[in-house]
């Protein structure tokens, strides 16, 4: 079942048509952008948000960075596997990923490193957060808090719909 952060925060009611950038220190390839892009596609299909990409990053509401190690927020990265990536509860919207990760963005994953992880799955699960949901019991859910090297999910189960529609 779904979860929410304590206290339950979420983006409020003017706040329906979310913009993004990517950090400017990490020019980001049309690939990787158009990851990010797919990711964010799937949350708008079942919410009342629109998610536009824009190239103000100090003005987006939603801001994504791909960090080394400390990055200046208290919760450093800690270099190959272990944590892959961080969002923090709405309306903060940062979205930082571990720029130490093998990080697969398209292509065969049987193939890819033992280490590899698929960006996109890391990515919806992070933007549940920033949505505002907690982690879930239910293992297909996007929110179960299992991910493992060369996996892929990224389709949300009805327990992530029935928990983003609660809030939204
Ligand atoms: N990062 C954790 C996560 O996103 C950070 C975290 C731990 C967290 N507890 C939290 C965030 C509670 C919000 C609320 O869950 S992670 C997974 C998963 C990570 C973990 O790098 O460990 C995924 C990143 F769910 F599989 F464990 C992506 Cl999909
Ligand atoms: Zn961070
Ligand atoms: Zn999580």
């Amino acid at each position: 079942h779904y979860s929410f952060f304590p206290g339950r925060p979420i983006w409020p009611a003017n706040r329906r048509d979310l913009t993004y950038a990517f950090a400017p220190e990490n020019p980001l390839s049309d690939e990787v952008k158009g990851v990010f892009a797919r990711a964010f596609a799937r949350w708008a299909a079942v919410t009342p948000f629109t998610f536009s990409a824009i190239d103000s990053f100090r003005t987006a509401d939603i801001r994504i960075g791909f960090y080394a190690g400390d990055h200046g927020d208290g919760e450093p990265f800690d270099g190959v596997m272990g944590t892959l990536a961080h969002a923090f509860s709405p309306p903060s919207g940062h979205f930082h990923l571990d720029g130490d990760e093998s990080w697969v963005v398209s292509g065969d994953l049987r193939s890819a490193p033992v280490t590899a992880i698929d960006l996109e799955s890391v990515a919806v699960h992070e933007i549940g957060h920033l949505l505002g949901l907690g982690h879930s019991s239910v293992e297909e859910s996007i929110m179960f808090p299992t991910i493992t090297s060369r996996m892929r999910k990224v389709d949300l189960a009805s327990d992530d719909v029935l928990g983003i529609q609660e809030l939204y």
